[in-house]
């Protein structure tokens, strides 16, 4: 599947074309063509597209395309709607799109209609959500609960942080909500430090149920809570589960009734909105909720519909590839200029570098082209203070994600005409720069001159939104989703095993056990069994 990928014509015409785009500034490219703003953009469900400031071409997009085509993107699309074990490593469907249509669908795997089990787990997540919103699910002492802790990792975490965090604005006002992911005693003592267990849930959130961090955490939060209640039979009100491991919920002494389940076929990082995403449902409501699923859905049949050359995540997926493969970029920044998506570049650095971060194709080759670029970011205007000078004027080319809002939360009106003036002012610069005549006409020193030119030429893509609502949120994370999708089609990559992260669980693992052991027998190389020994030493 890789190998073929750059001995292809497609992909040989690519790089004729790209030698040819190179001479090309972004600003010759709008000179050239008075309708370019009109042409490069894409308006669907909501979200205003502008890839303008690109370095392409029609010719550039219709040799992507090709490629998509070439790549058997429309039929691969189908493949993960309809179920197919397009994870072919683990022998497993790659279905979070079912976890978000409307209960009229009809989803079949292994020949068995799955929509009304998701619905019937949304429903009883609701009763739990709604029980906990209105102070009627009561602790062991008969307090009602008011503080909810959400303990999970990776994609048990990220999720739920980056949505509580997003629909703040849309919170319950009397509820707490804190998050526990580190296997370090920093990040559980310091999350429960001002709580009362008497008033604190604790969400257990753990696809396997079998995770280090997740069960530790668990554990000492399990003591924390029976220290305080003093009694197992408490264990009942403030611990539930969300996982697809029943037989180790059990093993851990949480009710099966107080389970939340979901499926083989959703991957980690792709399951906020499964039940992953109870914390979410219990801060926002189970109508908020419901509303960020149907954005998500809004996108999922945005890219399973539209055509290709109006398709927003397949068009944001290709110029990945454009750039990654044919300029060489390395990385990709991730700019919101919302504050309440402060979490988005981290929870995007999961979905994209776990699921395309690898150098092997679905057919077990190396890949002889670069994948997944490095997605990093943090919210604007802050970061225009800080990293923004590498991207100005860096020797790294590193294309851009503006994500902003008409309307903000909060009517500071001066405050949003300032924050989303910035936004269009960053694509602006970083696109057409500022030459040296444009620097000398300021009056200038002429010494200074070379320093305060700016070459601009740096591409960047604008989305624009109504304002960040639930729905909202849901469209944006389903298009990055299915940005990921058509990047690792076209690499020939399995976007959804994570070999590395496994391997990381069971090295922890082996050297647990030998610090346990006190270090006898260290059989790594020196370097690790001096670190190992180092350690011994100094915790004596
Ligand atoms: C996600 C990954 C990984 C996973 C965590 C937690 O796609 O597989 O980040 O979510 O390792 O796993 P559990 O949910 O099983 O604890």
């Amino acid at each position: 599947m890789g190998k073929g990928l750059t001995s292809s014509k497609t992909w040989q015409k690519l790089l004729n074309h790209h030698e040819h785009i190179g001479s090309k500034t972004i600003k010759m490219l709008f000179s050239a063509d008075n309708e370019r703003a009109q042409k490069f953009k894409t308006e669907a469900e909501g979200i205003y597209f502008d890839y303008s400031k690109h370095r392409i071409t029609d010719e550039t997009l219709g040799l992507l395309i090709e490629l998509a085509n070439e790549r058997g993107l429309p039929k691969k699309i189908e493949g993960m709607f309809s179920g197919e074990r397009i994870n072919t490593t683990e022998n497993r469907a790659v279905l979070h799109t079912a976890l978000r249509a409307p209960e009229s669908k009809q989803i079949l795997f292994d020949g068995k209609n799955i929509v009304p089990e998701v619905h019937q787990v949304l429903d009883k997540m609701a009763e739990f959500s709604e029980k906990i919103r209105r102070g009627e699910w009561l602790g062991y002492t008969g307090k009602p609960i008011k503080n909810i802790v959400n303990i999970g990792i990776g994609g048990s975490d990220l999720g739920p942080v980056m949505a509580y965090e997003a629909l703040k604005f849309y919170a319950h006002p009397d509820l707490v909500f804190r998050f526990v992911s580190n296997i370090d005693a920093n990040d559980f003592s310091e999350a429960v430090k001002d709580l009362s267990a008497d008033e604190t849930l604790f969400i257990v959130s753990s696809k396997t149920f079998t995770t280090l961090e997740t069960m530790t955490n668990a554990r000492t939060a399990r003591d924390w809570s029976l220290k305080q209640l003093k009694d197992v039979a408490s264990i009942a009100s403030h611990f539930v589960a969300v996982s697809t491991n029943e037989k180790e919920v059990a093993k851990f002494g949480i009710d099966t009734q107080n389970m939340f389940g979901f499926w083989d076929w959703v991957g980690g990082r792709y399951s906020m909105d499964a039940a992953i995403g109870l914390s979410t449902m219990i801060a926002v409501g189970p109508k908020n909720f419901r509303k960020m699923l149907a954005g998500f859905h809004l996108m999922d049949e945005h890219f399973r519909t539209a055509p290709l050359n109006e398709n927003i995540p397949v068009i944001m997926g290709l110029l990945t590839v454009w750039y990654v493969n044919f300029f060489g970029a390395q990385t990709q920044a991730v700019l919101p200029y919302d504050n309440y998506l402060k979490r988005l570049p981290a929870y995007l650095q999961q979905l994209t570098m776990e699921s395309n971060g690898k150098y092997v194709t679905i057919d077990g080759e190396k890949a002889n082209y670069s994948t997944s670029p490095v997605y990093w970011g943090e919210p604007g205007t802050n970061g225009q203070h800080s990293f923004y000078q590498l991207i100005h004027q860096g020797t790294h080319l590193i294309p851009c994600d503006f994500i902003g809002f008409k309307q903000s939360l909060n009517s500071l009106p001066l405050h949003h005409n300032f924050l989303i003036a910035n936004m269009i002012a960053q694509g602006e610069a970083l696109a057409f720069g500022k030459t040296a005549d444009e620097v000398r006409a300021e009056g200038i020193a002429e010494e200074l001159v070379p320093h305060k030119v700016f070459e601009g030429n740096r591409p960047s893509s604008t989305f624009f939104m109504d304002k960040l609502s639930p729905e909202n949120l849901g469209k944006i994370i389903a298009m990055y989703e299915h940005s990921v999708f058509v990047q690792g089609v076209i690499w020939g990559i399995n976007s959804f095993d994570q070999m590395g992260v496994e391997l990381g669980k069971v090295l922890a693992q082996k050297v647990i056990t030998e610090i346990e052991a006190v270090g006898k027998n260290l059989k790594h190389d020196s370097s690790t069994n001096a670190l190992i020994d180092y350690y011994l030493n100094y915790a004596k």
